[in-house]
């Protein structure tokens, strides 16, 4: 028993060592203070050094994708879950059993298949600056969005760069089915004054009143609400869908032991918690050990779809929906 007890500790010494000889090298997909915030707290409590750079849902996709042969991140952090599924799917991520796996919240588990690592959740919305609106009634479902009257007064991200606008058209399929879904996601474009690469984005131009409806996951248009914006926010009346946003090794990480104490220690409850305590991010987070932020979604209040992430999280359904809606909504003049 000490015999063992001895080769563990020195296994587990021998680990951190080679680990705090690496650096994490990180894709990091959450707004930015958030990601600015990491790399100091985790070379805190480990030694390893962090560098990051910050990029939208889909533009992570296809950089792992681009840089499989030779890998230069080592973990993708956030992000909606749809492109994280995929590059599972793909192969150029690889599934890493945490030791929190059993803290991690197990619905947000379930639906997903435990196929990736969920890292926190949120629904997507409706973020209205009343003001901007004028006389115009306050637009309550998704189909109302269509209506000329809101012409030139959205703000959506881009689906090509951005997962929450991939978790929107999705979910608009999902509701309205592949028919009239698109017919309504045509009729909003029509209305959209500008895509915005990130997900955030629409409710800071909503915020200042350059447009006065954004499309984007409530607990963004929260944080603006709560930094003193105009805003509203709510679900629209047909549903909406949600992401469970993920944590990904790469695929042959090129410093995979720094990268295995940066998922470790990212999955703790204290590390959880600094998204909310730097008032920048508000999703729930998926250890249940976490103290959730006040300003959380609750997810049993809000009239949540099934959304069907084995389907959106399918490469080729994903392609389909890109390349649809750049050749056939995207191209459309307005
Ligand atoms: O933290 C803000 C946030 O909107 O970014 C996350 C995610 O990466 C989506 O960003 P993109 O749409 O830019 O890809 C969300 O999970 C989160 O709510």
């Amino acid at each position: 028993m000490k015999r063992l007890t001895l080769v563990l500790v020195a296994a587990a010494a021998l680990f951190l060592s080679h680990a705090q000889a690496q650096r994490v090298n990180l894709l990091c997909s959450p707004d930015l203070a958030w990601c600015e915030a990491l790399g100091p707290a985790f070379t805190e409590a480990t030694g390893i050094p962090l560098e990051f750079i910050r990029v939208s849902s889909q533009d992570a996709l296809a950089r792992i994708r681009a840089e499989s042969a030779n890998p230069v991140f080592d973990v993708w952090f956030g992000g909606t879950g749809d492109p994280h599924l995929i590059a599972m799917r793909d192969g150029v991520a690889e599934m890493y059993i945490p030791s929190t796996w059993d803290d991690i919240i197990p619905e947000l588990k379930s639906v997903i298949n435990e196929e990736y690592i969920p890292l926190y959740a949120g629904a997507i919305g409706f973020v209205i600056n009343e003001e901007a609106l004028g006389d115009l009634p306050l637009p309550r479902s998704w189909r109302d969005l269509t209506d000329p009257m809101y012409r030139g007064l959205i703000a959506m991200p881009d689906p090509t760069s951005s997962g929450t606008a991939y978790t929107t058209l999705a979910t608009l399929l999902q509701v309205f089915g592949e028919e009239d879904g698109w017919e309504l996601v045509e009729g909003i474009h029509m209305n959209v004054a500008q895509y915005t690469s990130s997900g955030s984005a629409p409710g800071q131009l909503a915020g200042r009143g350059e447009v006065a409806i954004a499309i984007q996951f409530m607990h963004d248009g929260v944080k603006f609400a709560a930094q003193g914006f105009p805003l509203t926010v709510f679900a629209p009346e047909e549903g909406v869908g949600y992401e469970i946003g993920g944590i990904s090794l790469i695929a042959n990480a090129p410093n995979r032991d720094a990268a295995i104490a940066f998922i470790e220690w990212a999955l703790t409850p204290e590390a959880q918690a600094i998204a909310g305590e730097l008032g920048d991010s508000y999703q729930i987070q998926s250890n249940m050990n976490t103290v959730q932020h006040p300003l959380a979604p609750n997810f049993d209040e809000i009239n949540l779809i099934e959304y069907d992430f084995d389907r959106w999280g399918d490469p080729a359904v994903r392609d389909q929906v890109l390349t649809r809606w750049l050749n056939d909504v995207f191209a459309i003049p307005r």
